[in-house]
């Protein structure tokens, strides 16, 4: 158990004066006392013993909280923002966000995950721009945008998983009569916590109106355990610009199919798990994000699960039963959750279930902050 905290306060202050500090080891309230703490005030000071609670919890006290939206209720949305709202310079994309209802209001899936529903409509643009926030889009249904990534026009397809690393030029066009939507995810959060974000504008247009079946980054770089000999160096970043869903789909397929035949590979029974990778490093993607895919058996159960870090799920197909801490909800095609850090997590497939996840789990790695506890695991 966390120990208690002496002040009630949420770094908000007391709007009935100054707070002495009252409860187990605090002297009485006496005029002196009172006097001090007013010091306190006036010299913009904040004593370690009101607030050691809130900074020094036993474990992690997210205030990102479990939650669930349901696509159904996501799409027509989306499409009503498709009748009424330009995409265009200036709002640059018709990104619509998910706010955390522990998030006071901001329009942040987790305290350092965005994640948004975009819509681009038949024929439509959005002009490039590029930012140092790590970018990605993953498809759960639809098809006819290129998102075009430094002048390399990438496809956009169901299943598929594709990147705009930080600092990348970016924007992205429909070339069909059907509006399309997809997910992004992004870094947005822990940039506008940690003030480090940079932006700017390319383009109005996108610069390469082409539509390739694939992408030139693909051409050299998406093959099997095949690096190009004139790139030798690690990048930040993966080169891949899409990971194609039939690449994903194989190497999930497989897992299961191995298991079956009595050879490891799987995550625990019934539960494979892939993860997109950095060819140049084996590590993630991007340096803020790591993002997987999972596909569990119909009937299989995850053994419940927490780790530092938080991340948001997108159910890709079937339906499950879904716990993240005290909440449990039933979840079918495109519904997204959010897993806060150091929440337990439990998954159970009512039918073979495939969901696409991604996470903050390489900052904590890289600060050596990250930890894992899986309940049950020898
Ligand atoms: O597509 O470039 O959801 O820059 C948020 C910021 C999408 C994008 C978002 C972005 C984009
Ligand atoms: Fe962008």
């Amino acid at each position: 158990m966390a120990p208690p905290s002496l002040a009630m306060n949420d770094f908000t202050g007391s709007p009935a004066g100054v707070a002495v500090s009252q409860g187990p080891g605090q002297p009485e309230p006496t005029a002196d006392l009172r006097a001090l703490y007013q010091g306190f005030e006036r010299e913009l000071l904040i004593p370690l013993w009101t607030e050691i609670g809130e900074l020094m919890p036993a474990e992690p006290m997210p205030k990102t909280s479990a939650h669930l939206w349901r696509w159904d209720r996501l799409l027509p949305l989306a499409e009503q923002a498709g009748e009424l709202v330009p995409v265009g310079r200036g709002g640059e994309r018709r990104a619509i966000a998910l706010a955390n209802p522990g998030l006071g209001g901001a329009p942040f899936a987790t305290s350092t995950l965005w994640a948004a529903i975009q819509y681009l409509g038949p024929r439509e643009v959005a002009p490039e721009h590029r930012h140092t926030q790590n970018a990605f889009r993953f498809v759960v249904e639809g098809e006819g945008v290129w998102t075009v990534v430094d002048g390399d026009p990438v496809a956009m397809r169901r299943g598929d998983f594709l990147l705009t690393p930080g600092w990348h030029f970016h924007g992205h066009h429909n070339v069909s009569d059907t509006p399309m939507v997809w997910l992004d995810g992004l870094d947005i959060p822990f940039a506008h916590h940690m003030d480090s974000a940079f932006f700017e504008y390319g383009a109005d247009e996108v610069s390469d109106r082409s539509t390739p079946e694939r992408s030139r980054a693909e051409r050299l770089w998406a093959h099997p355990g095949l690096r190009p000999v004139s790139q030798p160096r690690s990048l930040p970043s993966s080169p891949i610009a899409a990971y194609r869903w039939e690449h994903t789909d194989a190497a999930l397929s497989e897992q299961l199919a191995l298991e079956h035949e009595g050879h490891p590979g799987v995550i625990e029974p019934g539960h494979a798990g892939v993860r997109f990778t950095n060819p140049t490093t084996g590590g993630d993607v991007m340096p803020t994000l790591r993002a997987e895919f999972h596909r569990l058996r119909s009937g299989a159960t995850t053994l419940p699960r927490r780790e530092v870090g938080s991340a948001v799920w997108q159910v890709f197909d079937g339906t499950g039963v879904v716990r993240v801490g005290h909440s449990t909800w039933t979840v079918g095609r495109g519904d997204l959750f959010v897993v806060p850090s150091w929440q337990q997590l439990e998954i159970g497939a009512e039918s073979e279930l495939d969901l696409f996840r991604f996470s903050d789990t390489p900052v904590f790695e890289h600060l050596h902050a990250y930890r894992v506890q899986v309940e049950g695991a020898q």
